[in-house]
């Protein structure tokens, strides 16, 4: 019998769930009122439990009825991030942000620019793969401002704004090809931080494996941004050199500990595998020993370091050298076992949990004692020189937990949550700390089993100061036998649990297939902190620069004109027609065409879908977008709405006429 039918707090749900059942039999002026017996048989019949109707009960979100929060899940080789309803795990959107996407007209016509941003010398990059999505704080709160997301594919981070969901910025820094520990945000999201993965060589260039050592190096990227221009500066941010060890996960500190950066590592061992030619592969070679470096970095130290001119300009953007890093206290060690995944900062900024992937302990270390470590000075180095903390006296305590743990999340209760990868399992412990649950002291309390493999975990307002308990989920890798078979390819398992209730009462209730790639980490936003615009501000809007565009048309201006060659297309949409209809050109004319939406209405979008040239936008409500394409082969092109916009939709059309050229 599950922990949860045994608990005190089943006999209140079946006292409430009686009293609805009375209620609605008795309604005297129900002409359709349900009985006890219909509740009983339905469950009868489709085999659920009483847990399962709790489970319901608790995530059913009739008809009408808005969710409480916001989920932002990366989307992982698909490049894009998901927008999840909670409790209902309902998909609410899906935001493209690395990869081109037809519905929301990125790459077909809108976000060209935002897609070069993450172009690469010149070369065309189509997908990214998406792993930590980061909100904006403020005070260390969520803001409901921006939203970024690392690719850990090709080093690249984003900026989304949440007033329209849209991807508006993509940045790559020149002298790393690869990531992981991103996005995290300092507390007032003056930093973006992008930890590095893999050791290369710097900006990628050629060295060959055997000198691994001293030419290959590991890095971090603190992304200047922007609030007021809500970008990123690129050229107010810079990057730290480190030893060619593979940073891992990253979290920035805060209150106590804001300022402060902390990544977990693995492969100290620098081994460079080789299966092929005898050596031990990167499995084996890279868990050699039984610690990793814990990195901790002064990030305000570097500020200032960078800020007193003392980064290098290389590649076209600033390095803190590793010797500089060193000499100016910006960066030490802290032994962490055994091959680290993931670190986490508990809400008061006091604690740092670093998980073992081969260890069943988390480790907690205390930032006051770091900084006692730090201020004692130490003896010992890194083969790089880099200084190193002991273990022991920085250290608060140890939890056994599990088998694989990985990621840890914090409530409002003093319990934090730790995923067991191989043991498919969420682990409840007790932060023993001063200010969260010193009563229970460092113990585990319960542990519940997920489907199966979890990876990360979120928690409702997870990696805020003040989190709020009551929903965690769970993000899982294998789903295996949890939904009807489509194949061999199976979608990833989200699934939500019930964190409200204390000790080892821990109920899953509900399960998602996400069939958008891995996603591998999610935020937790309460949806009343979020302000989305309902439709743009302004007709005539830009939603690249968030103001009413200079060649917006006005209605009454609609019209087609010729430079020689070039010919402009002045159109006004609104339902449900365009205007012009026809647009009669030249083979060989270069086109630029604007078209805004005259649209006030909440949802009435229009698309424009070309055909052979791979035009489609989506025109929102008020939005004025302006594409350019040149008119290589002659022919009709009837182009459509493609959003079903009224009952007329249908002839929601017009016809590009492109004569050949003699
Ligand atoms: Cu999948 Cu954070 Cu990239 Cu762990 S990471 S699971
Ligand atoms: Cu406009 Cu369909």
């Amino acid at each position: 019998m599950p922990k949860f039918l045994r608990s005190r707090n089943w006999g209140g749900l079946l006292f409430l769930l009686g009293a609805l059942v009375l209620a609605f039999t008795f309604r005297p002026w129900s002409t359709n009122a349900q009985t006890s017996s219909d509740w009983q048989s339905i469950a009868a019949e489709r085999g659920l439990s009483e847990a399962d109707m709790r489970a319901a009960m608790m995530t059913y979100t009739p008809s009408g009825m808005l969710d409480e929060y916001v989920m932002f899940a990366s989307g992982g080789h698909g490049g894009q991030v998901l927008v999840i309803g909670l409790p209902s795990m309902r998909l609410l959107r899906t935001i493209a942000v690395f990869t081109p996407e037809p519905w929301q007209g990125y790459g077909y016509g809108v976000g060209e620019e935002t897609l070069a941003g993450g172009f690469i010398d010149g070369q065309e990059i189509t997908w990214g793969d998406t792993h930590h999505p980061a909100l904006s704080e403020t005070n260390g709160e969520y803001d409901g401002n921006w939203l970024f997301v690392g690719d850990k594919a090709n080093a690249r981070v984003a900026v989304i704004d949440l007033r329209d969901f849209e991807t508006k910025q993509i940045v790559h820094n020149p002298l790393f090809l690869n990531d992981h520990g991103g996005t995290f945000v300092t507390q007032n999201s003056d930093y973006v931080i992008e930890g590095g993965a893999y050791g290369l060589p710097i900006a990628s260039e050629y060295a060959p494996l055997a000198d691994y050592q001293s030419s290959y190096r590991g890095m971090i990227t603190f992304w200047r941004f922007d609030q007021a221009a809500g970008r990123i500066d690129y050229s107010q941010s810079f990057a730290l050199e480190l030893p060619p060890y593979w940073q891992d996960l990253c979290d920035s500190g805060k209150l106590v500990s804001d300022g402060w950066i902390f990544c977990n590592s693995f492969n100290t061992e620098m081994a460079t595998g080789g299966i092929q030619a005898g050596n031990p592969p990167f499995e084996a070679g890279v868990s050699r020993n039984t610690t990793d470096y814990l990195h901790v970095i002064n990030l305000n130290g570097a500020v200032s370091v960078f800020e007193s001119g003392g980064a290098e300009m290389v590649n076209g953007f600033n390095l803190i050298r590793l010797e500089t890093a060193i000499a100016n206290n910006l960066l030490y060690f802290i032994p962490e076992p055994r091959s680290p995944h993931g670190v986490d900062i508990a809400p008061g900024g006091d604690y740092i949990v670093v998980s073992g992937k081969l260890d069943p302990h988390v480790t907690i270390y205390s930032f006051q004692r770091i900084m006692d470590a730090i201020a004692a000075g130490t003896s010992e180095f890194d083969p790089f020189g880099v200084p190193v903390l002991p273990l022991e006296t920085t250290m608060e305590a140890q939890v056994e937990l599990g088998l694989g743990p990985l990621h840890t999340q914090f409530d409002n209760q003093g319990y934090a949550y730790t995923s067991l990868f191989l043991d498919s399992a969420i682990a409840r412990w007790s932060l023993g700390g001063e200010g969260y649950r010193p009563q229970d002291g460092w113990t585990l309390q319960g542990r519940i089993p997920v489907q199966y493999n979890v990876g990360h975990i979120a928690a409702a307002e997870g990696d805020t100061t003040s989190p709020d308990g009551r929903f965690l989920l769970a993000l899982n890798k294998w789903s295996v036998d949890r939904f009807l078979s489509t194949g061999p390819l199976l979608p990833q398992n989200f699934q939500l649990i019930d964190i409200s209730q204390p000790g080892d009462q821990l109920q899953v209730l509900y399960d998602m297939p996400i069939t958008a790639a891995e996603p591998h980490y999610a935020q937790i936003i309460a949806a009343s902190t979020l302000h989305a615009w309902d439709v743009y501000p302004e007709v005539g809007w830009d939603s690249q620069t968030q103001a009413v565009a200079a060649d917006a048309v006005q209605p009454g201006t609609e019209g087609v004109t010729r430079d020689g060659n070039n010919v402009t297309v002045r159109m006004t949409v609104i339902r449900s027609h365009y205007n012009p209809e026809w647009v009669e050109i030249q083979e060989g004319d270069h086109v630029v065409w604007t078209i805004t939406s005259l649209e006030r209405a909440r949802d009435a979008t229009h698309g424009f879908g070309v055909p052979y040239y791979n035009i489609n936008l989506s025109i929102e409500p008020g939005e004025s977008i302006t594409f350019e394409f040149d008119a290589t082969r002659p022919g009709v092109f009837s182009w459509y709405c493609t959003e079903f916009c009224s009952a007329l939709h249908l002839e929601m059309m017009g016809y590009l006429t492109i004569a050949p050229s003699r």
